[in-house]
């Protein structure tokens, strides 16, 4: 079955921890976003989806404070979760973060986390604690580079190591680089997602054919 991107739709906004059960039930497999703030989790969504507004993006961090989830033609739920390391946020607001985000930690759910990890930054303390975390809770996951554009290709190889080779990140996680602007990576990432709803329900997701724009 070849997935229909137009086919699109923001199912549920969910921006307190109570808000979050209803979809949580569904036996459609989840990939969930995980990031700091402004690193491209909602770019990274619309780029998937060949949507140029379809996740809300902006130059300011912190925008999504909400656990976003997008249903893709029945067989999918691509989830855009809140970013974290974002200093301006006030305590109350970081606390708010903290207990949504658990909350959707703790729901039961077909997950496979989407890690995305600035190239150009590296991995921060936040994203090692993230990824410490997922790895605790063996929960599956591949770490996604975001912004391979900025870099020219010495550096893109360069700092692409030093993440694969941070202790933290097992040997067998995929580590990609991507970019929402070019596209590249976003095969991958596609191929990733279809491995996965494959082992859940033995259903293939590829996009039907050239509605993935990959430029390597
Ligand atoms: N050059 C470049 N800029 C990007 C890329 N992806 C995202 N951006 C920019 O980075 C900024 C943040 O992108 P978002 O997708 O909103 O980031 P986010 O992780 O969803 O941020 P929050 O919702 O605040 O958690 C925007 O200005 C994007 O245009 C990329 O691959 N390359
Ligand atoms: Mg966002």
């Amino acid at each position: 079955m070849k997935l229909n991107l137009n086919n699109a739709n923001l199912i549920l906004t969910a921006g307190l921890p109570g808000q979050l059960p209803g979809i949580m039930r569904d036996e459609i497999p989840q990939v969930a976003m995980c990031g700091r703030s402004n690193v491209g989790k909602s770019s990274l969504i619309n780029k998937l989806l060949n949507r140029k507004k379809l996740a809300r993006v902006s130059a300011e961090p912190g925008k999504t404070v909400t656990v976003n989830c997008y249903d893709v033609d029945s067989s999918l739920y691509l989830v855009d979760l809140p970013g974290y390391g974002y200093a301006k946020r006030s305590f109350s607001e970081r606390d708010k973060w903290k207990k949504l985000i658990d909350k959707y930690f703790a729901c039961a759910g077909q997950r496979l986390y989407l890690q995305l990890v600035d190239l150009k930054v590296g991995l921060t303390k936040d994203d090692e604690a993230m990824i410490s975390f997922l790895t605790s809770m063996e929960m599956p996951f591949a770490v996604v580079c975001t912004k391979a554009d900025k870099l020219n290709k010495t550096n893109k190889a360069k700092n692409l190591e030093a993440i694969r080779k941070n202790p933290l990140i097992p040997e067998d996680a995929e580590v990609i680089a991507f970019s929402s602007q070019t596209g590249e990576g976003a095969e991958e990432v596609w191929k990733i997602i279809n491995e996965f709803c494959d082992f859940v329900n033995g259903k293939d997701v590829l996009p039907q054919n050239d509605e993935i724009q990959s430029q390597n």
